[in-house]
C-alpha cells in the first residue's frame, strides 16, 4: 500500500533521543542508575522529598535548551507530510519531536516544559530562566499561589491520553515502536494491542527490548540512521507503484 493511503501511528521511547544527548533510563548510565525510580519518579518520592525531585527534574528542564532533535526526530516529521494519518505517541517528556516539526504530540508521560498546580492540577508552560531556578516555582491560577509540580506521570499514575492511544492504534493500519526498551507498561503493551487489531507492527531499536517478539519487523541499530533510510525506502516504494 501506498504511504499516502496508510493511517500510521508511532510510539517512541528515550532512544530516539539519545543521539540528542538525552540520557536513556535503563542504558548503561542511564538516569535511573544515578536516581533510582523509588526516589524521584513516585508520588510518594515527592511527598518524601521534594526538594530532591525537584532537583531532578529542574536539571532536566534546565538540559532542554542544549539538545537539538536529531535525524531520527526529522525522520518522522518527513513520515507524517506523507501519511495518510499520522499519530504520534510518546514516552518522552522532551520537547524534540515538537522542535523537528511534528506540530500533535500526545505525550503519555507528560512534558518537561510544563508544570502542575498541585491545588488546582492545572497545568502552565514554565520555561523562562526564572523557572528553572533551583526554588520551588508557585502558580498563577490560584488566589495565593500554590507550589508547583513536574507535570509528569509518575509511577502509579495514570498515564495521559490512554483513550485516544487506544481509538488510534485501534483503527491504524501500521504501529511503529522507536527506541523503548518495552519495560513500562502500560505503553510496553500497546503492541499487543495493536496485534489484537492485524495492524502491522514495526520495531526500530538499538538492542532487543522485552517485547521484541511481539513485532512483525524489526531493526536493530540506530534510530537516527535506520529511520531515515526506511523513511525513504518507503517514499520511493510509494512514489514507483
Ligand atoms: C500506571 C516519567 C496505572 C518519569 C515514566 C502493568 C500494567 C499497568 C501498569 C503496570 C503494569 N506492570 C507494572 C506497572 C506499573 C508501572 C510499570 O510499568 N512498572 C514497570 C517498571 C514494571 N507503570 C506505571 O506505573 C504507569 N502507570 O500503570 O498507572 C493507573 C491506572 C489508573 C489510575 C491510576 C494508575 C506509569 C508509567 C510512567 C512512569 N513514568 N516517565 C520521567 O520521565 O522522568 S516511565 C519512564 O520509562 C520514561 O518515561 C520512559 O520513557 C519510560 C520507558 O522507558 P524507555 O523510553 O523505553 O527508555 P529505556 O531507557 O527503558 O530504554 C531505551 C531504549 O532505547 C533501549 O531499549 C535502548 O536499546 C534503546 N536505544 C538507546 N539508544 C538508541 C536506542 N534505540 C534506537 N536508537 C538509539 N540511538
Amino acid at each position: 500500500m501506498k504511504i499516502n493511503q496508510l493511517n500510521i501511528v508511532v510510539l517512541t521511547g528515550a532512544g530516539i533521543s539519545a543521539e540528542s544527548g538525552l540520557r536513556t533510563f535503563r542504558d548503561n548510565g542511564g538516569l535511573w542508575e544515578e536516581h533510582p525510580v523509588e526516589e524521584v519518579a513516585t508520588p510518594q518520592a515527592w511527598q518524601r522529598n521534594p526538594s530532591m525531585v525537584w532537583g531532578f527534574y529542574q536539571s532536566r528542564r534546565r538540559q532542554l535548551s542544549e539538545v537539538e532533535p536529531n535525524p531520527a526526530h526529522f525522520a518522522l516529521s518527513k513520515l507524517a507530510e506523507y501519511a495518510k494519518d499520522f499519530f504520534l505517541i510518546t514516552q518522552n517528556v522532551d520537547d524534540l519531536h515538537e522542535r523537528s516539526g511534528i506540530m500533535d504530540v500526545v505525550h503519555m508521560h507528560g512534558q518537561l516544559r510544563m508544570l502542575r498546580c498541585e491545588l488546582s492540577g492545572k497545568s502552565e508552560e514554565r520555561m523562562e530562566p526564572s523557572d528553572l531556578e533551583s526554588d520551588f516555582q508557585f502558580c498563577t491560577c490560584c488566589e495565593t499561589a500554590s507550589r508547583l509540580r513536574p507535570d509528569i506521570v509518575w509511577f502509579g499514575e495514570q498515564p495521559m491520553n490512554m483513550v485516544e492511544i487506544y481509538n488510534k492504534i485501534e483503527t491504524c493500519d501500521v504501529f511503529i515502536v522507536v527506541g523503548s526498551s518495552g519495560h513500562v507498561y502500560p505503553a510496553a503493551g500497546l503492541v499487543n494491542f495493536a496485534k489484537q487489531f492485524n495492524v502491522q507492527t514495526i520495531l526500530i531499536n538499538l538492542e532487543e527490548p522485552l517485547n521484541s517478539f511481539m513485532f512483525d519487523e524489526t531493526h536493530f541499530g540506530s534510530a537516527g540512521k535506520i529511520l531515515p533510510k526506511l523513511v525513504n525506502e518507503w517514499i520511493e516504494q510509494s512514489s514507483l507503484c
